[in-house]
């Protein structure tokens, strides 16, 4: 499953600008909740299609999630996401930026606030059964809505968390202030409308400025990427820090990681300057791993498989 990263900010912030600038996608005005796809930009990934000739290059990405306007309701519709980026009026002269994300952590404090007590009505009215567990989980509910309402934070909440919470304020906050003095979400969302080439020649070969957003997404979820280097397809995957070998086997494909037997791993770079995986292999730089194996940030897999 892709990660998922939802973008939040107080009303006419740049929000939906920023969910075309990374996804490209159309959007379909004001008041509507947006869902696409960011590519992680990755240049390894273009060396390597290089290298073995890929007909088909596809970089790794996430999921994003551009919700209209605030309140606990609709913010409420952001529990499942990964990372939250926050967008902050930079561009209309009218806000200050700071003061802007304080409020907005404050919406997000309420929205928590709002959840925990409502799920403590529901949990309560179903511990009158008598059952143990959630008797218990109404207490810790008690007091916790106890410490969000001393104005604490669920980050600062000492104990484990009742299950399924799934909290808005324990989520990586990523912020990204619209305008000059941060990104110009307005220029980069009519650049994701053109052409790559055409955008490329306009920055005169700088990069855009959301590849270093997604970059250091990818950083604060402690993501690493590794690559599948073919000749019909080279794409580059994203998996968590520390996850082996079947993990991405996984993330290729159920089938699989189901038949998974072995899996040949080369880095990225001797891959790139052996020239190819038969020249790489010959070179000794390839080696044989299993299920266990550790992936690192740069590994080029290849798994074999039988169904
Ligand atoms: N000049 C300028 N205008 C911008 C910039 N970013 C957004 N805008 C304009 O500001 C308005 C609001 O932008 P949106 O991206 O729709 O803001 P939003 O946060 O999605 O707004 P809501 O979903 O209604 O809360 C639009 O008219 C944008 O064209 C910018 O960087 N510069
Ligand atoms: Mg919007």
């Amino acid at each position: 499953m892709a990660l998922e990263v939802g973008i939040v900010g107080l009303p006419s912030s740049g929000k939906t600008t920023l969910f075309r600038a990374l996804t490209h996608a159309e959007t379909h005005g004001s008041g509507k909740e947006h869902v696409g796809m960011a590519q992680i930009p990755d240049e390894r990934l273009d060396r390597l299609a290089e290298t073995v000739h890929a007909r088909k290059v596809t970089p790794a990405a996430v999921r994003v999630v551009d919700v209209p306007g605030t309140g606990p309701q609709l913010l409420g519709n952001l529990r499942q996401v990964d990372a939250l980026l926050v967008v902050l009026d930079g561009f209309s002269g009218t806000r200050v930026p700071a003061d802007d994300l304080e409020t907005l952590k404050l919406e997000l404090l309420v929205a928590d606030r709002d959840h925990v007590e409502r799920r403590l009505e529901r949990v309560a009215k179903q511990a009158k059964s008598g059952d143990a567990r959630l008797k218990a989980e109404a207490a810790d509910l008690e007091r916790l809505l106890a410490h969000l309402d001393a104005g604490r934070t669920l980050a600062e909440w000492e104990g484990e968390l009742p299950p399924e919470l799934d909290p808005l304020t324990t989520k990586p906050l990523l912020e990204l202030v619209n305008g000059a003095d941060g990104i110009d979400l307005q220029l980069e969302a009519e650049l994701a409308d053109l052409s790559l080439e055409e955008a490329a020649e306009f920055r005169g070969g700088g990069e855009s400025a959301l590849g270093e957003v997604v970059r250091r997404l990818a950083e604060t979820l402690d993501l690493i990427t590794f690559f599948t280097a073919g000749e019909k397809e080279t794409r580059a995957w994203t998996l968590g820090r520390g996850e082996t070998a079947i993990d991405a086997a996984e993330t290729i494909h159920s089938d699989i990681a189901r038949g998974f037997i072995r899996c040949e791993v080369v880095r990225w770079d001797d891959l790139v300057a052996a020239g190819g995986h038969a020249e790489a292999a010959r070179a000794g730089k390839q080696r044989l791993e299993g299920k266990t194996y550790v992936v690192e940030d740069g590994d080029v897999l290849n798994v074999r498989f039988n169904v």
